[in-house]
């Protein structure tokens, strides 16, 4: 695995906890943070020893670990970007927030305080968020005279719909934890000193399932979203004959008519 200044990796129970840590900042996304991502989880994503991925922030300076999960994209290296700087900013880090999105394994964004512009995008990106109850999400960059340009125009519409995702970008106000369960940011809201435990039982659920099943209906999930459904249908069917041709598959089905516990292990 590759050394980084910026990321933290625990790999324990086929779970790898990837916390970004740059506490001067509050986990603000730096290019340097945003190229290791990429290395991480192009890594991560070749172990087949890890199935899911807790992507979380690092504690701040005073070693709060619930102060901050990403404050945003670093500030002081986007104040003098020209404009294909700028543009080259939002391509550099859309390829691991699309790895996030689309790799092998389940990622759960794991938000443990501020999640505010890139934070808040790069949570959207995983596939599952689970907030500590002092968690605060907002796109508050139409107050600093950019967009969201980590994909948040687009994901947060499609998260929380286009409504509420209108409101949060141009008003800037920030919502708390409740209130991004209740419009569907987050898929569960626990207190602070639950929040890794409970990302790591949903994990632990996660693994228990057919690991390649669940990779190959991430993918189905992801692929069919903005298909048309006659055609995205066509696709799960193409992906659902390709499951079928697996051991997991006899063995899953063997153990419920033999009624024993299955033993799953295609990844
Ligand atoms: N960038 C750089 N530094 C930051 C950032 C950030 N996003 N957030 C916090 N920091 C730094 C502060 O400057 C401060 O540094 P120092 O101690 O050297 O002064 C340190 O972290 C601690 O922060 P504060 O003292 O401000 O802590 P507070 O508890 O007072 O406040 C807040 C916490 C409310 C989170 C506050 O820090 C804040 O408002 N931060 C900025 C939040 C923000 O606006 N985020 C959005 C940034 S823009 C963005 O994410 C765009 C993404 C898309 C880019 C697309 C490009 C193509």
């Amino acid at each position: 695995m590759s050394e980084f200044n910026n990321l933290k990796l625990e790999i324990a129970d086929q779970t790898a906890v990837l916390s970004i840590s740059r506490p001067a900042a509050l986990n603000a996304l730096n290019s340097e943070t945003l190229d290791e991502l990429n290395t991480a989880l192009t890594e991560i994503e070749a172990m087949d020893d890890v199935k899911v991925v807790i992507l979380t922030g690092g504690p701040d300076k005073k070693g709060n670990e619930f102060k901050s999960f990403v404050a945003g994209a670093d500030i002081s290296e986007m104040v003098n970007f020209t404009a294909p700087e700028a543009r080259a900013f939002g391509i550099k880090a859309s390829v691991p927030f699309f790895k996030l999105m689309n790799m092998r394994q389940v990622t759960i964004a794991a938000v443990n305080g501020f999640a505010l512009g890139g934070g808040c995008e790069i949570a959207m990106a995983c596939d599952i968020r689970i907030a500590s109850d002092n968690a605060v999400f907002g796109q508050p960059e139409c107050g600093l005279g950019i967009i969201p340009g980590f994909g948040g125009t687009q994901r947060l519409a499609r998260l929380v719909g286009m409504g509420r995702a209108k409101e949060m970008i141009f008003t800037c106000d920030n919502i708390d934890a409740n209130e991004a369960y209740r419009i569907g940011l987050v898929n569960k809201v626990v207190a602070k000193e639950e929040l890794m435990a409970t990302a790591k039982a949903m994990a632990a659920k996660i693994i228990s399932k057919g690991s390649y099943a669940v990779s190959v209906a991430k993918a189905a999930i992801n692929n069919g979203y903005d298909m048309d459904i006659k055609n995205a249908v066509e696709m799960e069917a193409n992906l659902f004959g390709v499951v079928n041709d697996t051991h997991d598959k006899k063995e899953g089905m063997g153990a419920f008519l033999e009624k024993r516990a299955a033993n799953l292990t295609d990844f």
